[in-house]
């Protein structure tokens, strides 16, 4: 059976999980990761040497990083409506997913670890907070504009596909917490419209930042 290692409130397992009850797929699951069985574990170290969640084992074979994850279940499952075959169709899905793991979230970073999470790292670090504020907003503005134009209702057009899963877990953590943001209405409308999944309203808007 497919294991997934990893606590179910870290935004990048939440992808993994949220993939797995949008494909009724059957996995077990370990709480590894900050405020369960630390990373640095051996018994982790085991399955990933780079101390971050999440990991799969799906039988005997190992990965980490939670878009190549997507990809693997998506492609082992033969979802072509969720990454398509077709060249063009899926470097779009693929673009939105490198921008979740790039510009998408360099500014949500220390404004979630700084403002929510408080790790030591980042409390009290203010200019990294407030450039973070700055660099979310640019980008999420960019997210609103696109899905202005495209009409949506999803990120790639009218169908929900895998790039829908960085960018919701993005939109869920921006407008979850508290500072200072425009009003985005495009944005605010694909946040119902993703809401109205009951995948995203388990492990996306659930209440978690
Ligand atoms: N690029 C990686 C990032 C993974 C990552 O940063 N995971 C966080 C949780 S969402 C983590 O492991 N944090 C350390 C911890 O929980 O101990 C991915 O997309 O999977």
């Amino acid at each position: 059976m497919l294991k997934i290692y990893g606590r179910a409130d870290g935004i990048n397992v939440r992808k993994v999980l949220w993939l797995c009850e949008e494909m009724a797929l059957t996995y077990e699951r370990e709480d590894w990761g900050r405020g369960y069985r630390p990373t640095s574990d051996p018994e982790f170290q085991r399955v990933s040497h780079f101390g971050l969640v999440p990991v799969i084992e799906d039988d005997g074979f190992i990965l980490r990083e939670s878009n190549s994850i997507l990809r693997y279940l998506a492609r082992k499952h033969g979802r072509q409506d969720l990454l398509p075959e077709d060249l063009r169709a899926r470097a779009t899905v693929e673009a939105w997913m490198d921008w979740g793991v790039s510009d998408g979230f360099a500014g949500l970073r220390p404004v979630f670890l700084g403002l929510h999470a408080k790790t030591p790292e980042f409390v009290g670090k203010s200019e990294l907070i407030n450039w973070g504020i700055w660099h979310w907003n640019r980008q999420l503005q960019r997210l609103d504009a696109d899905l202005g134009k495209s009409g949506g209702p999803y990120v790639c057009g009218a169908d929900f596909t895998l790039a829908d899963i960085p960018v919701g877990m993005i939109v869920n953590r921006w407008l979850s917490l508290d500072f200072e943001k425009p009003e985005l209405p495009a944005v605010a409308r694909y946040y119902e419209q993703l809401s109205t999944r009951p995948a995203y309203r388990i492990h996306g808007r659930n209440g978690t930042p």
